[in-house]
């Protein structure tokens, strides 16, 4: 058995027990009370999902397994002193909780390698039975759900397994999925955009780097920036729509495929990593139609307040649960300041940064008028070449799939059944709380 599966049971299996003794000695005592406001906001700040692989801060923002971004870039394998670390690092740490070795680290790259080579042809057939211009995010859904064919947990469900093992087959789906889904993004990126010019893997590279590769940059500032993207962008807590829907499918034990599909869904939604992509096409609008590249800060803030006043919002700003600059933004804005200086789109990020919370703050409604990981990763993609923004929420999805897939597994050591919250009407709402008109 591969060295990190006996890892997990000897880490899992008490924890698993843990869950069962909570729920058998406490599984009545009360943890906190919830209001009417929360149901109605789409629950913010009730508790209600367990996740061990990070939380978020509102004022800090996320730790993965309690380390924070800066000190993963201390503390994860790297390739160079001076580099990010590799996500197989991230990985492997939010899997045990444990920080990997490079040893660690290579085993997993290796791995990951390997399987990606075993993507069948028919998840290519389903790519290029859809139109070139269908979005990014429903090609690689699609192809994530054809790669459900391969699904390793449902042929070991049908065998009839004991229900503690059910994550063994799970971790072997996750595996593969992670492995194969920089091959499936590369590939739909080189389809739409470079004219079906498509580049091999090359297993001698790390995970990220391999992307990278594949989509047709090989530059060491390009590798350097996708490993940062698929670190930072790797899992957000719980109860982010992504990993939510993620954990919710999954609850039902569909399979990390139609889990991981579920996840990505709400991923393309322009609340969430879609985001991404729009802040590309606010900013481009905004200059198309003030008619310049480089907007002065008044003008920004024009057409900032345009936006509201016509009723949307300002895409890249405010948080469900941040409530300051995300450190997901900064960390970008560093890596921005050192290697693309003089970058047109770096800097006109930094003057909407001077102006748009003061604008959100004042609306006195929004919460968190600060920038969030998607003002930022759209331009930075874009100043290092990476330009066609359509496929920028496809990269996410391959880094989020680090987080949610390895909460998947955590989902299943834990044995947690199947989730089903309790719904009400309006009226009972009203009733609850004596509501006079
Ligand atoms: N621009 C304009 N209005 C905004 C706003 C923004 N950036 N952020 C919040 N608001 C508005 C909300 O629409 C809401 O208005 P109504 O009361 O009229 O409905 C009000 O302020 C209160 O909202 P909130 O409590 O502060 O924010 P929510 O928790 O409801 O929503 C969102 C959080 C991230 C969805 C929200 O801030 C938003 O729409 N931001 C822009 C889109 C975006 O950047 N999304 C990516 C978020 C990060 C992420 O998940 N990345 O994947």
């Amino acid at each position: 058995m591969d060295y990190i599966k006996e890892r997990i049971i000897e880490i899992g299996r008490p924890k698993a027990e843990m869950v069962k003794d909570l729920i058998k000695k406490h599984g009545d005592d009360v943890i906190q009370d919830v209001t009417l406001g929360q149901v109605l906001t789409g629950m913010k700040g009730m508790v209600s999902l367990l996740t061990c692989t990070s939380k978020l801060d509102p004022e800090e923002g996320i730790r993965f397994r309690g380390y924070s971004i800066p000190q993963l870039q201390e503390l994860l394998p790297k390739l160079h002193q001076e580099g990010e670390p590799l996500p197989e690092g991230l990985f492997y740490l939010m899997l045990t909780g444990e920080l990997p070795t490079k040893e660690d680290v290579n085993h997993i790259s290796e791995q990951w390698a390997l399987r990606a080579q075993g993507i069948p042809s028919h998840v290519f057939d389903v790519i290029n039975a859809l139109p070139k211009d269908a979005h990014p995010m429903i090609q690689f859904n699609s192809a994530i759900l054809a790669m459900s064919t391969e699904s390793q947990f449902r042929k070991a469900y049908l065998t009839g397994m004991d229900k503690k093992d059910y994550w063994a087959p799970t971790y072997e789906g996750v595996m593969d999925l992670i492995s194969r889904l920089p091959v499936i993004a590369a590939y739909i990126y080189r389809r739409v955009f470079h004219n079906e010019k498509y580049i091999d893997i090359d297993p001698s590279l790390d995970w990220a780097a391999n992307l990278s590769h594949m989509m047709g940059y090989d530059s060491i500032e390009v590798q350097r920036l996708m490993r940062l993207y698929m670190v930072i962008h790797a899992d957000h807590e719980g109860g982010n729509v992504s990993a939510h829907a993620t954990h919710l499918v999954g609850s039902a034990l569909s399979n990390p495929y139609y889990s991981f599909s579920a996840g990505m869904n709400g991923l393309a939604g322009p609340l969430h990593g879609m985001a991404n992509q729009n802040v590309m096409h606010w900013i481009n609008k905004m200059l198309r139609e003030i008619g310049t590249d480089s907007p002065s800060t008044s003008q920004i803030k024009d057409y900032a307040e345009m936006t509201l006043r016509n009723g949307q919002v300002i895409p890249g700003y405010g948080h469900a649960v941040l409530r300051k600059t995300d450190p997901r933004f900064t960390v970008q804005l560093e890596f921005a300041k050192k290697y693309a200086p003089d970058a047109p789109l770096i800097q006109l990020v930094d003057k909407i940064y001077q102006v748009v919370p003061d604008i959100l703050e004042k609306t006195g409604k929004v919460k968190n008028p600060w920038p969030n990981v998607d003002a930022i990763s759209g331009s930075l993609l874009s100043s290092f070449g990476i330009t066609e923004y359509p496929i920028y929420t496809v990269l996410f999805g391959v880094s989020r799939a680090l987080g949610v897939l390895t909460q998947l597994i955590w989902d299943r050591l834990y044995g947690l059944p199947i989730e089903r919250p309790k719904s009400q009407n309006l009226q009972w709402f009203a009733e609850k709380v004596n509501y006079q008109p």
